[in-house]
């Protein structure tokens, strides 16, 4: 890839809106995907690999469990913090910002939220440094935006609780030392359990084939009559509201993510527009192009605020998870319409690696996907506003 020129937009002066703290973290993380993520993240995705010496630099920039005390190793930071380190991770590549929200808010969370103290001290410190990685298992081939239909069981056999069936579509899988899983007991509640590597009968085989987010690992885990032991189970809450309460944690940390995918789709576009000549001017002249730069600084900063008012809502613990929603599904449409603009705008240039655009834009169509599609959390924000449930 060539070098990595990145001016971040900000039309409305938001920084004026965080603290020293904020800038800080932002700019460490802003720095790190400079130096670290650009000058390889073109030759991984092309590969299809995840780059696993990036694990110990995200675990520095805070970038596991951002919002974790510091008591469990941590970085204590607030939920804009959170936000801002998502931002900067994703304006280098979705799949690493993938990896840094699984490990964050999918992993650490609940067994932060869900966890006893054992577990509590077991897993987060190992997992903030990185020599834990973690993924976690809700979706199945056959229950993917209804999460509650799930035929993944355990059965208590006295020692021990027996589990069975398979997940799919799960980042970090093939590399993870622990996962998240989320199963039903035998009275149909679902509950979640920390499987470990190396337990027999656990597996995860690799996805192949992908088109979008290359560089990320996506896996299945396959539970054929895995012994979990008891002390594995998250005591601390249960039923589907549980792994929901997780996907609230990772779909507001995507909200910021698009973003920072956006904003790099945006500034490349802005500096070849001046680069490129046609017609014997530049082409940021043209009207038309001059439409499609504006159309994506207006959406950017609109953006920018709604990730920014859900951050302060947070903060203060009032976010619901349909405000969530409607950030998510929000930033993630702006950021995907900016990079097919923006891909446009560098005409064949567009389609090659020399410039981050293609990938940013394969990879959000997994974001638009992933967390929630785009049209359940549409159904969420209308059962929100009616309070009439499409989904039943
Ligand atoms: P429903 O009856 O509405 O709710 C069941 C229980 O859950 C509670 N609840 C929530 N709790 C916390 N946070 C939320 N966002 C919640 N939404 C609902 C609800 O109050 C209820 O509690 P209780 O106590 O009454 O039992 O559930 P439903 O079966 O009708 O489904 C609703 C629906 C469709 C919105 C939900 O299932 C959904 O969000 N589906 C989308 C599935 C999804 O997002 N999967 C993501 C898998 S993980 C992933 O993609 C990781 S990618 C990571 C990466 O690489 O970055
Ligand atoms: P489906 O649920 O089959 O949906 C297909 C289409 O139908 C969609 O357009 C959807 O919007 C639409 N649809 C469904 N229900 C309705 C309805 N009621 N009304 C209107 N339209 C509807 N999952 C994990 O558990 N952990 C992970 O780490 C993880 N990582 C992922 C990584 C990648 C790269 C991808 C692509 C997915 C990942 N997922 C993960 C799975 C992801 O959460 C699911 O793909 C997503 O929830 C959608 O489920 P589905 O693919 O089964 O689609």
């Amino acid at each position: 890839m060539s070098q990595d020129l990145f001016q971040a937009p900000d039309y409305y002066q938001l920084d004026d809106l965080l603290t020293d703290e904020h800038k800080l973290v932002r700019d460490a993380a802003r720095e790190w995907v400079k130096r670290e993520i650009s000058p390889i993240i073109e030759d991984y995705a092309q590969k299809a690999e995840f780059p696993n010496q990036i694990i110990k630099g995200l675990a520095e920039i805070g970038a596991f469990g951002p919002y974790i005390p510091e008591e469990y190793g941590g970085a204590g930071l607030d939920q804009i913090s959170y936000g801002l380190i998502m931002q900067e991770i994703e304006r280098g590549d979705s799949g690493i910002r993938s990896t840094a929200s699984v490990q964050s808010s999918l992993v650490m969370y609940p067994i932060w939220k869900y966890g006893n103290e054992d577990q509590r001290q077991k897993y987060l410190p190992k997992l903030a440094s990185g020599e834990l990685m973690g993924c976690f298992g809700l979706t199945e081939p056959d229950y993917g935006s209804n999460p509650s239909g799930m035929v993944t069981n355990f059965k208590d056999k006295g020692d021990y609780y027996l589990l069975n069936g398979a997940k799919m579509w799960i980042s970090n899988a093939p590399f993870a030392d622990i996962a998240i899983v989320w199963a039903k007991d035998e009275s149909g509640r679902i509950h979640g359990l920390i499987v470990e590597r190396g337990m027999e009968g656990f597996t995860t085989p690799e996805t192949h084939n992908k088109w979008s987010l290359r560089a990320s690992a996506t896996g299945e885990l396959i539970f054929d009559n895995v012994k979990v032991p008891k002390e594995n189970l998250l005591p601390k809450k249960s039923g589907l509201g549980a792994p929901l309460g997780c996907l609230d944690s990772a779909r507001y940390g995507i909200a910021w993510g698009a973003i920072g995918a956006a904003m790099d789709c945006y500034d490349t576009a802005l500096r070849y527009s001046k680069e490129r000549l046609q017609f014997g001017k530049p082409i940021g002249a043209f009207q038309l192009q001059q439409k499609k730069l504006a159309e994506m600084i207006t959406e950017i900063t609109k953006a920018q605020l709604l990730a920014w008012r859900l951050g302060v809502l947070r903060n203060e613990d009032k976010a619901t998870s349909a405000q969530i929603s409607m950030a998510k599904r929000n930033n993630v449409d702006m950021a995907l319409t900016i990079a097919r603009d923006a891909r446009q705008m560098l005409g064949g240039m567009g389609i090659t690696g020399e410039y981050s655009i293609m990938r940013h834009m394969m990879n959000l169509e997994s974001v638009v996907t992933y967390e929630g599609t785009h049209d359940i959390h549409l159904l969420i924000t209308g059962l929100d506003v009616t309070g009439l449930n499409a989904f039943k």
